[in-house]
């Protein structure tokens, strides 16, 4: 039976039998691609990781540039199957259609891997400049996220929102992220290859082995459920 166009949210909970397919991904769903529709009748493509996370960032090879404008940021960009942003949109509207935890997995040139996870996540309206909640850190890394960045405002290339009186963060970080004055990660930092030396302006999560401050990384990938 077809879906009617518009649907509130407990509705469409209870279409599905409490599976809340409109949520993102569930502990149902196999990895991969899922299309969702959303209250609003709209559909898109997600992108389920195991365990019921819906994966809103994801990067593993620098082949899709991340230092994006603030609509491309809005609207999402790159593969869902490659390298991606969601869309602050859709990230807005699925981490605020019910309380979210933040898991972020990363990997640096050695192969060495982390993890971080937060039990309280969401991402504000664009009225809001998709400003940041953040809290509840817990994982093998030291916390480099939500102590600088937990309340901040979403800032871009062409849009500046950080707390930086005489300059913009975005330009210093080639990238787009909840910059304060500035960071502390810059997961959609520029995409290098780790030569040895620290790459402060890199795709970095500060202090990620503890022995050195600022070396890119590799992989990551941010994810919610
Ligand atoms: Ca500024």
């Amino acid at each position: 039976m077809a879906l009617p166009s518009i649907v509130s949210p407990r509705k469409m909970e209870q279409l599905h039998y409490g599976t809340a397919i409109h949520y993102g991904c569930s502990v149902f769903d196999p990895a991969g691609t899922k299309s969702i529709q959303l209250s609003t009748g709209v559909c898109v493509k997600v992108l389920c990781a195991t365990n019921g996370y819906t994966v809103s960032q994801q990067r593993f090879d620098g082949s899709e540039s991340f230092n994006r404008t603030w609509d491309e940021y809005k609207e999402g960009f790159g593969d869902i199957s490659g390298e991606f942003w969601m869309g602050n949109d859709l990230l807005h509207y699925l981490t605020n259609i019910r309380p979210r935890m933040l898991r972020i997995e990363m990997e640096n040139w050695f192969g060495v891997q982390k993890y971080a996870e937060y039990t309280t996540f969401s991402v504000a309206n664009e009225t809001f400049n998709y400003r940041l909640t953040l809290s509840g850190f817990s994982g093998n890394i030291v916390d480099m996220f939500s102590g600088m960045h937990d309340g901040q405002e979403f800032s871009t290339v062409d849009r500046d929102n950080d707390v930086w009186v005489n300059g913009a963060c975005a330009e210093l970080g080639s990238s787009g992220w909840w910059y304060k004055q500035c960071y502390t990660c810059n997961l959609n930092g520029l995409y290098m290859e780790d030569l040895g030396v620290d790459e402060s302006q890199s795709f970095i999560w500060f202090f990620f082995t503890t022995s050195v401050m600022a070396r890119p990384l590799k992989e990551s990938r941010m994810m919610f459920k």
